[in-house]
């Protein structure tokens, strides 16, 4: 008989933390993984990649021993040898150049791990580097940037009310697959019918996606034109459907942002969109009909080269509906952890938080983050000398593939904290081989108001960490102490601490003590919606600001330009390549592996037939991509479920690498963010 062992964890592959039960053999084989029938929140569902979860463990990439020197003159050392090199190294560059040439990078990957990111955050100040970069600022910059505009706070996230929403829109965002973007869908398919059997369910998005295919009604939109119908949305809405009454008293500047959306006429949102006159009268009779909306966008929204002004749109829409922090519409998510609602926060005027980019004065820094479209420029001006790198992967996830390499490979030392070999661990000078998701104690911290509920979920290790392994917390507290700093606390010595104690510190002040959590089988929710906290705690005396003056001005620059050439920019043979995420990897994460079935996701180039035809390509014809800023070679697949004029390729592959055609100068100028949607491409056959 199997001596095998259950234990219960989260998934933390996405910001959904679904609960899963993880089955493990006397050999310390993961045997088994299952969704967790008593999670409160994901009540047993749980998509490939979290059923994924002991693939990824067992992954014969998966870094098991530290490594010194990069890929051709390398070797594998002990972790002594490794810190002790990298401290001194690192510590020679700050003696020359300075704390703030030390850059710090996390992202998606290394944001899970609670502790982890923790110790990378006090490992930072300790060391008294600004200099940090995320993937933030390379997926939704704008929606800390509109908070603060409107609202004075970068924290404001709204969330659908899933429990009396009538009217949900989903512009640019596809959870079926995702699974949510700032907003998270556990189990999504459920979710997605029962918000459309209360009422009406509608996507806008160029690709009758996943989602879509559940919506009550579908808009096809051109690529980048969403700002179009929001404007003449909000027109419309302005002139009658509002809820005057509260307009008058929770609002600043409804006049200027009448003035501002005026020239938006039918007229011009048809011939911008692409949309029919009827599906946009629809949607503007819709919004009148409910009243209120909740309406959630995704990486369609943000990632467009307009993704400030559309973020705006969709905010001035849902708060002359009264839909803002009100049952029926979106309610904000203060987290579980964070607790922004029991905080004494300051209003914030200004969304740059700090000074930007030496090298790139022009872009924002957006909530203490470097925009990582200019990493590669700060680090080839010299501005950054060193990096330490916990799971962001540069090489895919910033644009411009060429630019990224070159400055890996001229940081005087990159260290790099990850799970899994990739070319980035290739092009570090130091890798440190951490312990993964199952490997290590954790909370659902980062993330935590991101999610579908406020919860709260505390999780031991499950296994332990193989071969030389080491949790990032410790490694990181570590290299730190021999650079003689306490990354910890002061006199607390990472050898000896234990990794739950280092939980203790992470999750302090939570709405339930930590202990409570650690005592649950299960997540603790502590509540399905709040309503009310920003209206009283945070908006500046009490009101939205409907007109940050620089977006008005940069609108009124776009209307001009459209009233004068109608805003179809892109050359006849050209296509918009857009963003597409698939269900079985997440970015770089799960890249190649074939998951439940032995299926594997594929980068190939989605094309709609007549496009396809009129390039003289077939389905499954070897192709070159080319951008402005580049090129891939790929496979197309045409389908009509992709509106014509646009075409589709996925994020995250090495070897199909979407950041190849994305530029690091073409970056919407409010956020920083580069237009990693509505890119114009040519297709070639090969
Ligand atoms: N399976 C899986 N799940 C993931 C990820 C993953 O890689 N795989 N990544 C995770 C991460 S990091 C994030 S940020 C989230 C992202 O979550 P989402 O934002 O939901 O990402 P997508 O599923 O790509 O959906 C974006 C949609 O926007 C549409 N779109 C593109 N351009 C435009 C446009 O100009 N206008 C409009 N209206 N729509 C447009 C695309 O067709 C696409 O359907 O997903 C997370 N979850
Ligand atoms: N062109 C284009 N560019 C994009 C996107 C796009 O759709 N198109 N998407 C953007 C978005 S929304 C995002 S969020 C970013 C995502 O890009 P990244 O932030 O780079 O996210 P991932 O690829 O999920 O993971 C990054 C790294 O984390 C590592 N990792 C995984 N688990 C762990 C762990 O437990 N600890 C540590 N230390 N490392 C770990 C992985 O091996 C990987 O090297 O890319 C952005 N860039
Ligand atoms: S939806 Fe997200 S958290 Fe849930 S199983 Fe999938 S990847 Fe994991
Ligand atoms: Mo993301």
């Amino acid at each position: 008989m199997s001596e095998s062992a259950i234990h219960r964890t989260f998934c933390r592959f996405c910001i959904a933390y679904c609960g899963a039960d993880i089955e493990i053999d006397a050999q310390q084989q993961v045997v088994g993984v299952r969704g967790d029938p008593d999670h409160p929140t994901s009540q047993g569902y749980l998509c490939p990649k979290g059923r994924a979860l002991g693939i990824n463990h067992h992954d014969p990439r998966r870094l098991d021993h530290p490594l010194l020197g990069r890929a051709g003159n390398r070797r594998q050392v002990g972790w002594d040898e490794l810190l002790d090199d990298a401290a001194l190294r690192l510590a020679e560059v700050v003696e020359q150049h300075g704390p703030s040439s030390v850059a710090f990078l996390v992202g998606n990957g290394g944001s899970f791990d609670a502790s982890g990111r923790w110790a990378l955050e006090q490992l930072q100040r300790k060391l008294g580097s600004r200099t940090r970069y995320t993937n933030m600022t390379v997926d939704t910059p704008a929606k800390p940037v509109l908070g603060t505009l409107m609202g004075g706070f970068p924290g404001l996230v709204p969330a659908i009310d899933h429990e009396r929403a009538t009217m949900t829109v989903l512009l640019g965002c596809n959870p079926v697959v995702s699974h949510g973007h700032m907003n998270s869908f556990p189990d999504p398919v459920r979710r997605l019918r029962a918000l459309g059997d209360q009422g009406e369910l509608w996507v806008i998005d160029p690709r009758r996606t996943e989602t879509a295919a559940l919506a009550t009604t579908h808009l096809a939109i051109r690529p980048d034109t969403d700002w179009a119908l929001l404007a003449h949305a909000v027109r419309e809405i302005v002139r009658s459907g509002a809820d005057t009454a509260y307009v008058s008293e929770h609002t600043v500047g409804i006049d200027e942002l009448a003035r501002a959306v005026a020239p938006v006429s039918l007229e011009m949102a048809v011939r911008v969109t692409g949309l029919s006159a009827k599906a946009i009268e629809d949607f503007v009779a819709a919004v009148r009909r409910h009243g209120r909306i909740a309406m959630q966008t995704g990486t369609g929204a943000t990632f467009s080269p307009r993704s400030t002004l559309v973020e705006w749109l969709v905010w001035a829409l849902s708060i002359v509906t009264g839909s803002y922090d009100r049952p029926g519409g979106m309610w904000f998510h203060p987290g579980f952890f964070k607790q922004f609602d029991e905080r004494n926060l300051s209003p914030v005027d200004s969304p740059a938080f700090g000074p930007g980019p030496a090298s790139r004065p022009d872009l924002p820094n957006v909530t203490g983050e470097m925009p990582g479209a200019a990493f590669a420029d700060e680090v080839l001006a010299g501005n950054v000398k060193a990096a330490v790198i916990a799971g962001l992967n540069p090489v895919t996830a910033y644009p411009n593939l060429g630019r990224q390499r070159q400055a890996l490979d001229s940081l005087e030392v990159a260290i790099v904290a990850d799970v899994m070999a990739s070319e980035l661990t290739d092009r570090a000078t130091h890798v440190l081989p951490v312990a993964g998701p199952l490997e290590r104690a954790d909370l659902n911290y980062w993330a935590d108001f991101l999610m579908i509920d406020i919860s709260g979920n505390h999780t031991p290790r499950v296994i332990d960490p193989v071969a030389e392994r080491r949790p990032q917390w410790q490694a990181l507290a570590q290299l730190g102490a021999r650079m003689n700093l306490d990354v910890i606390a002061e006199g607390v010595n990472p050898d000896t601490i234990s990794e739950e104690e280092i939980i203790d510190r992470v999750g302090r002040g939570a709405r339930r003590d930590v202990d409570e959590l650690r005592r649950s089988p299960t997540a603790v929710v502590a509540d399905t919606s709040v309503f009310g906290w920003v209206h009283d705690r945070i908006l500046p005396d009490g009101r939205w600001r409907l007109a940050p003056a620089s977006l008005v001005a940069s609108f009124a620059e776009l209307t001009d330009v459209t009233l004068d050439t109608g805003n179809v920019e892109t050359p006849d043979d050209s296509l918009l390549l857009i963003s597409a995420r698939q269900l079985r990897h997440v970015n770089f994460q799960l890249t190649g592996v074939p998951l439940g079935g032995g299926h594997r996701d594929e980068p190939a180039l989605l094309m709609n037939p007549t496009d396809a035809n009129r390039l003289g390509i077939a389905d499954g014809s070897t192709v070159q991509v080319k951008s402005p800023a580049g090129h891939v070679i790929t496979t197309v697949r045409t389908t009509d479920l992709i509106t014509a004029g646009a075409a589709a390729l996925p994020q995250g592959f090495e070897d199909v690498n979407v950041a190849a055609l994305v530029s690091d100068d073409d970056v919407d100028p409010h956020s920083g963010m580069p237009r990693q949607t509505a890119i114009p491409i040519t297709v070639t056959p090969l």
